[in-house]
This record gives C-alpha cells, sequence and structure tokens, in this order.
C-alpha cells in the first residue's frame, strides 16, 4: 500500500487512486473542497445581508472567539494590533473555513459522497460558535449556515471527483484544465461576492450616516450651564474639557459597527416591570430631556491610558423611564441590551442616589455617531462603560444577575463597576525634555458622581505640592489642572495623585486592569536641559 493511501478509502478505491496520479486528484480535490467551503461562505455572508438584523455569521463567530479569549491575550492581541484584531480575526475565520474545504476535499477524494457530510457537519458547528443563547440570532443563522452548507455542497457535487473505482486508474475525473477554470470564475465571484458585501455595509452605513446629520435635536428641557472658559486651561498640547466626538475613544465587541436606521428602530423597557413600554425614536426625543458634562471611562484603560473621554450628553432620564413602568421590588439589576448581542448591567441600588443616568441620544450637540451608539445608548455616571454605557441600544431588562448575566460580568470581570479615582498628567509628554525655569505641568483627574477634591504633584518623590484646579463642569466630569514647577537641569521624575470631594485618596497601590480596573499612579520622566 502506498503512503498516499486516502485513510477513508477501501482497499478496492485505493489501489485506482495509488501514484502520483492520485496525488494529482487529490490536489484537485482539495482545491475545489475549499472553492465549495469559501463560496459556502460568501452565500451566508449574502444572506445576511438581505435579512432582517444583517446578523453575520462571521462577525458573530469573530464575536464569540474575542469574547471567550481569557483577558490577557485579549489584551496582549489589542495591544500589539490595536483595532485591526477584529478584521484580523473575520480574516482568519475565512482562512480556516477555506483550509477546512480544502482538507474535506482531499480527504474525500476517494469518497466524494461523504464530502456533503463535512460541509454539514462544519455547518451546524459554525452555527454553535456563532449562536450566543442570550440573543435571538438563532432564525438568521440557521438559514445562513444552512445555505452555506447547501452552496458547498452543490459545488462539490458539480466540480468535484467523480469516483468510478471500476472503470481504472483517474476514470470520471474532470481534467486540469477545466478544474483551473472553474476555480477562477469561482474565485472572482467569491471575490466580487465579498466585495458587495462590503460595499453594501457601507453604502447603509453612509445612508443611515446621512440620516442622522439631518435629524433636528429637541432643545434640552433641562440644559447644562455653558462650558466654562476656564474648564480648560490654556497651555499648549492640553486637549479640551469637553472631548471633541471625534476623538473621543471608542471600545466595543462589534465587529462592524451597527448602522441601525431611526424608523424601524424601538426601545422596549421590560422585565420585571407593572407596564412594560416601548418607544419610537419620534417617543423619546418627544419626552423632556436633560443635558449633562460626564466623563467616560473604560475599565480597561491604564494608569495614565486615554480610553476616558468626556461629553456634554442629552438624553431622558432612566429614573423617570423606570418609575413609568413600575419596577419590581425583586429586579436588581439594570440591563441594558444592545442590538449586536452586547449587554451591559449594574445594581439598580446605584440610581437610589439620584445620579444623571440617562438614555442618550446626543453628544456634544449632534446626534449620537454611530460609532458612539447611534440611535440610542445610556451613560450612567461614575460607572465603567462595561456595565452601564450600552451603545446601539434596543432594550433594558429590569432583572438579576442570576437571570441575565451582563456580557462582561459573565466574562469574570468584576460585576461592580464603580468608577476608582485616577489621575493624569498630559503635559509635558513622557520622556519630554523641556527647558529650565518654570514649566507648566498640566493634566487631568476624575471621580465621577463624587468630584475631585485636591490634586497634588510630586518632584522627584519630594512633598505634595497643592495644583491649581480648572474651572469645574460639575462632579461627575473630569477636572483638569496646572502646576507651575521651578525645573532644574537634569533628568527628574513627576508624579501625581487626587484627593476626591469626600476627601478619599486615590489608591496608590498598584494593579493591572483585569478584572477590575487598574490602579496606581501616574508618573512620567522628564529631562531637563537648556
Ligand atoms: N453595544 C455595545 N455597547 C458598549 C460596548 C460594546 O462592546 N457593545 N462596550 C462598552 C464599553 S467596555 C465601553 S468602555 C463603552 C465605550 O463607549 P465609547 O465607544 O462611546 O467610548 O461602551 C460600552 N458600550
Ligand atoms: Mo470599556
Amino acid at each position: 500500500m502506498s503512503d498516499l493511501e486516502v485513510p477513508d478509502a477501501d482497499a478496492a478505491d485505493g489501489a485506482a487512486y495509488a501514484g502520483p496520479a492520485h496525488a494529482a486528484a487529490r490536489g484537485r480535490a482539495a482545491l475545489v473542497g475549499a472553492l465549495a467551503a469559501g463560496l459556502g461562505l460568501v452565500a451566508a455572508e449574502l444572506l445576511a445581508l438581505v435579512l432582517p438584523g444583517r446578523i453575520s455569521a462571521v462577525s458573530a463567530i469573530a464575536d464569540r472567539v474575542i469574547a471567550a479569549m481569557p483577558a490577557a491575550p485579549r489584551e496582549a492581541l489589542i495591544g500589539a494590533v490595536g483595532t485591526l484584531d477584529k478584521p484580523l480575526l473575520v480574516l482568519g475565520i475565512v482562512v480556516v473555513v477555506v483550509a477546512g474545504g480544502a482538507l474535506v476535499g482531499a480527504l474525500c477524494a476517494a469518497r466524494p459522497d461523504r464530502a456533503p457530510w463535512w460541509f454539514v457537519g462544519g455547518a451546524a458547528v459554525a452555527f454553535l460558535v456563532a449562536w450566543d443563547l442570550t440573543t435571538s440570532d438563532l432564525v438568521p443563522l440557521v438559514l445562513e449556515t444552512a445555505v452555506a452548507a447547501v452552496v458547498a455542497t452543490l459545488v462539490w457535487t458539480r466540480y468535484g471527483p467523480v469516483v468510478e473505482p471500476t472503470s481504472g486508474e483517474g476514470a470520471g475525473q474532470v481534467d486540469r484544465r477545466t478544474v483551473l477554470r472553474t476555480a477562477g470564475v469561482l474565485s472572482t465571484v467569491a471575490l466580487l461576492g465579498v466585495g458587495a458585501v462590503l460595499w453594501s455595509r457601507r453604502t447603509t452605513a453612509a445612508a443611515v450616516d446621512a440620516v442622522r446629520s439631518t435629524l433636528r435635536l429637541p432643545a434640552p428641557t433641562d440644559a447644562a450651564p455653558p462650558v466654562p472658559a476656564g474648564a480648560t486651561p490654556a497651555v499648549e498640547g492640553l486637549a479640551p474639557a469637553v472631548t471633541p466626538n471625534g476623538e473621543f475613544y471608542r471600545i466595543d465587541v462589534a465587529v462592524s459597527v451597527p448602522a441601525i436606521a431611526t424608523d424601524g428602530w424601538r426601545l422596549a423597557i421590560g422585565g420585571r416591570v407593572d407596564r412594560p413600554l416601548e418607544l419610537t425614536y419620534a417617543e423619546l426625543l418627544a419626552r423632556p430631556s436633560i443635558e449633562r458634562d460626564i466623563t467616560l471611562c473604560c475599565v480597561s484603560n491604564p494608569v495614565g491610558g486615554d480610553l476616558v473621554g468626556t461629553a456634554r450628553w442629552q438624553g431622558v432620564r432612566l429614573a423617570d423611564l423606570l418609575d413609568e413602568v413600575g419596577v419590581h421590588d425583586d429586579a436588581s439589576l439594570v440591563l441594558g441590551r444592545s442590538s449586536d448581542g452586547f449587554s451591559a448591567g449594574f445594581p439598580r441600588e446605584i440610581l437610589g442616589d439620584g445620579r444623571d443616568a440617562m438614555v442618550a441620544y446626543a453628544m456634544n450637540g449632534e446626534p449620537l455617531p454611530l460609532e458612539h451608539g447611534f440611535p440610542a445608548r445610556l451613560v450612567v455616571p461614575g460607572l465603567y462603560g462595561y456595565v452601564s454605557a450600552t451603545k446601539w441600544l434596543t432594550g433594558i431588562r429590569l432583572t438579576t444577575i442570576e437571570d441575565d448575566t451582563p456580557f462582561w460580568v459573565a466574562r469574570q470581570w468584576q460585576a461592580d463597576g464603580r468608577i476608582e479615582s485616577a489621575s493624569r498628567i498630559d503635559v509635558p509628554r513622557d520622556g519630554a525634555t523641556v527647558p529650565p525655569g518654570e514649566v507648566v505641568v498640566a493634566g487631568r483627574a476624575w471621580r465621577q458622581h463624587t468630584g475631585v477634591g485636591t490634586v497634588q504633584v510630586s518632584v522627584d518623590g519630594g512633598p505634595w505640592a497643592d495644583a491649581t484646579l480648572a474651572d469645574s463642569l460639575g462632579v461627575d466630569a473630569w477636572r483638569l489642572w496646572t502646576y507651575r514647577w521651578q525645573a532644574t537641569d537634569g533628568p527628574h521624575q513627576l508624579r501625581v495623585r487626587m484627593i476626591d470631594a469626600s476627601g478619599a485618596a486615590q489608591s496608590e497601590e498598584v494593579h493591572d486592569v483585569f478584572p477590575g480596573a487598574s490602579s496606581g499612579l501616574h508618573t512620567i520622566s522628564v529631562t531637563v536641559a537648556g
């Protein structure tokens, strides 16, 4: 028996397939298998475009992979490739599918009737990985994976090997030129299909964004005072107190930004309530609204990092909506759900202190940008985004953590996402060289919903000296600060700490982000040379 023996072929098939001709046939079968799998995938993605919800199986699988990754490798991946992590994952999935098809083709060269079972099995595995029990993707994902299996089988039966073991070596094989020509045609179709998917995504997003930019916002019923001119000290290189939308950090697990048209959008408030409520976009905007400056912050922000931003948000007070639906006493968790299957939840008791949590629809005077949750999102002062700030909001569920575990809590992040005190030096930059004499050191500090009390700077481990606080945007936003330092030649270390408005000093204990939040004092090195 040759070592090119096809493992699952019986002796008669094996004899007919021995030798170099067999290897070539197996190569062709692998090629057809790869094409079959690839085209199945393209067909599924095209179908996703026309199904309600536009749930792509590939992006759903990428979501689940990101979600299933332990925090350390995920952070490492994001650290290494930044926001390219999702496109790379999608590419990886495509490669795995095509390679899997090639393997099936090679293994089934001698027994082509077996390949469809592998395609069906592969599609079933893809479905199981893609489907999240907590979302309603069931029907689209069943349809998409079924279509993938059917298309792969059709391609295989049309172009795959035909084996008639009794009629001699290579009998019934399609010739090489036919396979290559077909491969060319099918690859072109596949590329066009992928192109069409990407193009259609972009045009949908562009269409939603075009409508978005024509929307008119109501004047806030309860407006924020004008931003004080003194909220941002005039220091070169210091970013403003209110972050422009285009510079606001973005964090989410969505592979492509959901583009939700306002027409069909509804916000459903339900669960353990007396009177469930459903609001259209117009109904949401018709309600009394508040406008507040709130600093939003990611739990993954490292000490001194920039996954934090402040915007002037406008929306409907969450407490008013909850009063209206009549929340049951046993509802301990407020869970925001989004169109992409993400959910974020926080203890209901946190709202007991009257903080201005809201269903926000505007950011810095314009409808929420698509990346920041259009048409609506939750914003809760004092909580990290992962437990509170659900973008592309479609539902608010009054529930318990046992019944509905929020996305990141199910992945071992802390359930209590209250923001820790933090402070940062922005100017000068770490590693900068500055001239001797008076140097203006500047930065920001935050402890949302408590407020900043004092910011202090220490040079080279020396005594803490008070910085000057800029004008306040309120307790829910960060506060900028400056410190005049008499710099002398040589290398120096600058360190900052914050004491909040209740008198509690920022933790000096150093720890990494997972599973709660980073802590420790931001320290930078500068060289003074003239
Ligand atoms: N739908 C959805 N909402 C989400 C997330 C997400 O992955 N999906 N991530 C949350 C996290 S972890 C953060 S820090 C904030 C970030 O909001 P931003 O992108 O507007 O800055 O969004 C939150 N809302
Ligand atoms: Mo986050």
